[in-house]
């Protein structure tokens, strides 16, 4: 199995796209295996610049991450694109969209897009798509764009994983400012305001600028807020030079060190707890026990201390 998984680390490294499918599989799947994987590759990770793309439902992600993957591959980088809606309809683990688009890029072996299947994972999808990331950035992709719609925790949590996070907001979806989620506004490095090509794109663009008065700078960077038409490659150019600016401006800064530990506290954290309740709570009969615990504790036969020595016991510890 040793060698074996070297040969698996070797393929990916080179960019096999079998290989590179293989391994977020086994991410998806747990299996085992890929946690050797992941630290076989983990030294040849580091050098890709992670983009985070979030926004309602509906507000062009998907156009705008396609047409930003075409930016880079103009460039003559590689692209790795890892969507995750768990809004939209999945077959098989691919949004039927996504699909479509995967076959137009299906002759570049420089793109790499993939869907990520969102059921089961019970929290720990932002784990999955990081290792997913890690994975894509072995691999050799010099920009992975993931796509995620910002409504829960869970979201939050993927794009805390980014180098450089993009917010996307549309004229006129009732989505204004003012509903957004504080969470939401707080991780935009850029605002981006799509479908600027429809009524309202003033108002709006007013509404982000007024909000964005009330925020306070991190390192000098005032988040930029860049309209786009990406249906039509609108601005698409605009915001590729804002995101290297927001690159360059951050590079050396203490706020971007320290995002980096924070983001690998909480993974590690994320990974323990995994590990953890895997150990306590194993197979499809652990989330049932961790229920039935909780229960017990809910309906006052059992107290939280004594439940979790249970877990802990169980665990070996
Ligand atoms: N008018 C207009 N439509 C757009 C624009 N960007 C995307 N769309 C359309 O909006 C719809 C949703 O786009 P999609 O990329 O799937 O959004 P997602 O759900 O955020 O990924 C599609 O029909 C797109 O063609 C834009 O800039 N202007
Ligand atoms: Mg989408």
């Amino acid at each position: 199995m040793p060698v074996a998984v070297d040969m698996w680390a070797d393929q990916i490294r080179a960019g096999d796209v079998r290989a590179i499918s293989r391994a977020i599989t086994a991410i998806e799947d747990h299996d085992p295996q890929s946690e050797e994987l992941l630290k076989r590759i983990f030294p040849s990770t580091g050098r890709a610049y992670v983009i985070g793309v979030t926004g309602a439902p509906g507000t062009g992600k998907s156009t705008l991450v396609d047409r930003l993957a075409a930016h880079y591959r103009h460039l003559g980088e590689h692209v790795g694109i890892i969507a995750v809606d768990p809004t939209s309809p999945y077959t098989g683990g691919a949004i039927l969209g996504d699909r479509i688009r995967m076959q137009a890029h299906a002759t570049d072996a420089g793109i790499f897009i993939r869907s990520m299947a969102t059921r089961g994972f019970l929290g720990g999808l932002a784990r999955a798509t990081g290792d997913v990331a890690l994975v894509l950035d072995a691999a050799g992709k010099r920009y992975v764009l993931v796509e995620t719609v910002g409504v829960g925790q869970d979201e939050v949590d993927i794009v805390r994983l980014a180098d450089c996070t993009l917010v996307l907001l549309v004229p006129g979806l009732g989505d204004d400012v003012q509903s957004m989620k504080a969470g939401l506004m707080e991780i935009a490095d850029i605002f981006v305001l799509n479908k600027a090509d429809r009524e309202g794109a003033d108002r709006l663009a007013a509404e982000i600028e007024a909000m964005l008065q009330l925020v306070p700078e991190r390192d000098g960077w005032k988040p930029r807020i860049v309209r786009t038409v990406a249906t039509e490659n609108k601005g698409v150019d605009e915001l590729a030079g804002e995101i290297a600016e927001f690159r360059e401006r951050t590079k050396q800064s203490a706020e971007r060190q320290a995002k980096r530990v924070e983001h690998w506290r909480r993974r590690l954290l994320a990974l323990a707890e995994e590990q953890f309740l895997q150990r306590a709570v194993p197979g499809t009969q652990g989330e049932a026990a961790l229920d039935a615990l909780a229960r017990e504790v809910a309906d006052r036969t059992k107290d939280p201390y004594a439940a979790v020595r249970e877990l802990l016991s169980r665990a070996g510890l």
